[in-house]
């Protein structure tokens, strides 16, 4: 099994921090996504349907879009609330509603504060602000009542997705309410985890 990702991208440190939590054994390959995307290497530019990292090969099957992974992963290999019907109901919930909510506004934010190419104008920046005021507070309601993980005792993939772009608030400049911050704390204790600047960096 082979993932290739970048250092700045979220999505590709949702994939590969749930291989590493669930000790799931794989390569791993740095894409310079700052190159025009028939400059990227010609591997991944043949088995990534729309040139993007993050890209999961895993026997043959070139796997994209990384809550789609996520559940590639944990349908496969029995990890992370793969093991149990209900689980992987609910965590397919908090992963569409995380593409819809908090991945349609932190990534923005973020990507305006780092990258001079996509400086947003203060509209859009004013209305992406406003959406993620709203889903942080609903994702810190939902754990205001000390559950350690997003769907309970257990780590899930909900997890991975749902903290994935989160690691990066402090760059997008923003604010992270209590029981979120707690929360990232205790995904920050999972061995497997690192910041994505370094757990993303090497091949
Ligand atoms: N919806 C996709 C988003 C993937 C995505 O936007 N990847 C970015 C990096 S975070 C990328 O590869 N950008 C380079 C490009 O589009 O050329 C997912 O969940 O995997």
């Amino acid at each position: 099994m082979k993932l290739y990702g970048h250092p700045d991208s979220g999505h590709a440190f949702k994939v590969k921090f749930c291989l590493e939590a669930g000790n799931i054994d794989h390569d791993y390959e740095v894409v310079n996504i700052f190159l025009g995307r028939n400059q990227r290497q010609p591997d991944f530019v043949a088995h990534s349907k729309f040139c993007e990292v993050p890209l999961l090969i895993d026997e043959q099957q070139n796997l994209i879009q990384s809550d789609a992974i996520l559940l590639h992963i944990a349908k496969k290999y029995q990890v992370m609330g793969g093991d149990s019907a209900e689980l992987m109901q609910h965590a397919t919930e908090w992963l569409f509603w995380e593409a819809n909510k908090i991945g349609m506004c932190l990534p923005q934010l973020r990507a305006h504060k780092k990258f001079e190419i996509f400086r947003l104008s203060q509209g859009a920046w004013n209305w992406l602000y406003e959406r993620y005021l709203n889903d942080v507070g609903t994702l810190d309601k939902e754990l205001s009542d000390g559950r350690p993980f997003i769907l309970g005792d257990r780590l899930t993939i909900a997890d991975f997705s749902l903290s994935g772009y989160l690691f990066f608030a402090d760059e997008a400049e923003v604010p992270v309410p209590d029981h979120v911050a707690q929360w990232l704390g205790r995904l920050k204790e999972n061995p497997g985890w690192k910041h994505p600047y370094e757990l993303l960096a090497r091949n």
